[in-house]
């Protein structure tokens, strides 16, 4: 694949770069994006009914167990060129911030260094009465598994549709794009909020914004170089292109 010369130059003399992915830098790892049509038993539930605080009072038997299928579905993959070429360019840039929407961990697990779980990790539980994390729970597959503390019922720490971001992390979102000379969304639809906000806030402080995504987004119109196909080939042979 060619890359415009320029791009080549920007990244060549960038200090300053912040990543925003999401779902689709997985997606080669073998995991489904959320806007995939869910799996066998869960077909007929929309991500967004399942992943909400009202969806878990309502039936949380159901919403653990969807967490406990993917949980178990993130622990079988891993991580793609996609990921391990961020963790090169995070070696060849001075300030490098990795945002990710995503909740699998494999960036971590890839060897990224200043990552920001924007949505939490699926692979972490906690209770959702006390706060308390735990690494091991019940496995009566009847019920949803209880906190030791308090007998309240655990979830998974992901952030839900109508919860709030962390706030530490965000902010240090907010103000590694706004810094970027250079920002990358990559496998990101960009409709889900407060994150989708990102790239426009490093567009409107002059950052050299580019997209890497199999298809075009609302993004897409704004961006200075736009690249459509997959981030685990684009990635690895762009890293090539400007550093080797
Ligand atoms: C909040 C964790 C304040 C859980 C997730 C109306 C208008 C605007 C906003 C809202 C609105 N109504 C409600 C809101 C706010 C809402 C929101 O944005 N809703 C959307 C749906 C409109 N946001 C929130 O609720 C946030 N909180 O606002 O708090 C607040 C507080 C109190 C009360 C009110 C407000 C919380 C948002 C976080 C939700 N949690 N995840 C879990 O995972 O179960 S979001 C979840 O969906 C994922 O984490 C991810 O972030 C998102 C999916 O987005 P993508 O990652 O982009 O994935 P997607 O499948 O969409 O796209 C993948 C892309 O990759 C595609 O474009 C595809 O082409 C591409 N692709 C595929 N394969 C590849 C590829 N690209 C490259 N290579 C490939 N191989
Ligand atoms: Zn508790």
């Amino acid at each position: 694949m060619d890359f415009p010369s320029e791009l080549i130059f920007f990244l060549r003399k960038a200090e300053r770069v912040s990543v925003l992915t999401g779902a689709g830098a997985s997606q080669e790892s073998g995991l489904r994006t959320f806007r995939d049509a869910q799996s066998g038993l869960w077909a007929q539930y929309r991500p967004e009914d399942l992943a909400s605080p009202e969806a878990f009072a309502r039936d949380p038997k159901l919403v653990w167990d969807w967490y406990a299928f993917r949980r178990e579905a993130v622990k079988a993959v891993r991580p793609n060129p996609g990921h391990y070429a961020l963790v090169e360019m995070e070696k060849k840039i001075p300030e490098f911030t990795l945002i990710t929407q995503n909740v699998d961990g494999l960036h971590l697990l890839a060897g990224s260094r200043n990552v920001l779980e924007l949505h939490g990790n699926i692979l972490r539980v906690r209770c959702s009465e006390c706060g308390t994390f735990t690494e091991t729970w019940g496995s009566d597959l009847e019920s949803v598994p209880r906190c030791e503390t308090c007998n309240g019922l655990l979830r998974p720490d992901v952030v839900w549709f109508g919860e709030s971001l962390p706030r530490a992390e965000l902010e240090s979102a907010v103000i590694a794009s706004r810094k970027s000379q250079v920002f990358f969304s990559i496998g990101t639809s960009g409709v889900v909020q407060p994150a989708a906000a990102l790239a426009h806030a490093a567009h409107n402080n002059g950052s050299v914004v580019v997209e890497i995504n199999a298809e075009p987004t609302p993004l897409t119109p704004k961006v200075d170089f736009a690249f459509h196909g997959r981030s685990g080939e684009i990635l690895p042979e762009l890293v090539k292109a400007v550093w080797e």
